[in-house]
């Protein structure tokens, strides 16, 4: 059984979705239930895993980790495949998720204004360009992994629903939106979606 702090929606929910594709059983804590949650990760940020004594941080260590730790088909063990399946997790992780982090960033720390609007504009742009590469890459094949959903699929999915947060258009191309709405429907998303949910609704009630 694993322990995973997260916040609703945020990228932790990526996490769950693998621990659930893998078969594996895992308790959710809600990071603002933890009244010092610097001392289980000291940088502050979720996803957050406790398996046994070990605290791992870090969203793509912690999914590299546990594809690895399950044999999962999601990290392919021929070299070049390896190689791609650890590419697509980076982009999504270090370069598309930073991405949509600016906008929350803006959103936080920019006054309202012109200056709030161009940033967050540049931002949107940046996204959209980010997404054209998703959708050359899906000319071929319905996933990032292939015929099937991989471990870079599912946390881009996860990331575009941040864009309807913000005033902003984040253009995603139709094969981009076909792949995401896929692994919307999946079993292992959509549980993962209602656990974050009712812990929600526990906690306003
Ligand atoms: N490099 C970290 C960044 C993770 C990250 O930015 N997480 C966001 C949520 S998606 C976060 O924890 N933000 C602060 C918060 O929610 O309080 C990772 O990949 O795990």
């Amino acid at each position: 059984m694993y322990t995973l702090y997260y916040s609703p929606r945020a990228c932790s929910l990526a996490t769950q979705v693998i621990l659930r594709e893998l078969g594996q059983q895992v308790a959710l804590i809600n990071k603002s239930t933890i009244e010092s949650f610097a001392d289980i990760n000291p940088v502050g940020s979720i996803p957050v895993l406790l398996d046994g004594e070990k605290t791992l941080t870090e969203g793509a260590a912690i999914i590299l980790y546990l594809l690895h730790k399950h044999r999962s088909s999601m990290l392919p063990k021929e070299a070049d495949d390896y190689q791609q399946a650890v590419q697509d997790i980076m982009f999504a992780n270090a370069t598309v998720h930073p991405a949509y982090s600016r906008l929350f960033f803006i959103t936080q720390n920019m006054s309202a204004g012109v200056a709030q609007t161009d940033a967050m504009k540049a931002a949107a742009q940046h996204l959209t360009q980010l997404w054209l590469v998703v959708e050359s890459r899906l000319s071929k094949q319905p996933f990032l992994g292939g015929g099937v959903p991989s471990a870079a699929d599912i946390l881009l999915a996860v990331y575009a629903h941040w864009g309807s947060f913000f005033p902003v258009e984040i253009i995603i191309g139709t094969r981009a939106q076909s792949m995401i709405s896929y692994v919307e429907s999946m079993e292992s998303f959509q549980l993962a979606v209602a656990a974050e949910q009712s812990q929600t609704d526990e906690l306003a009630s």
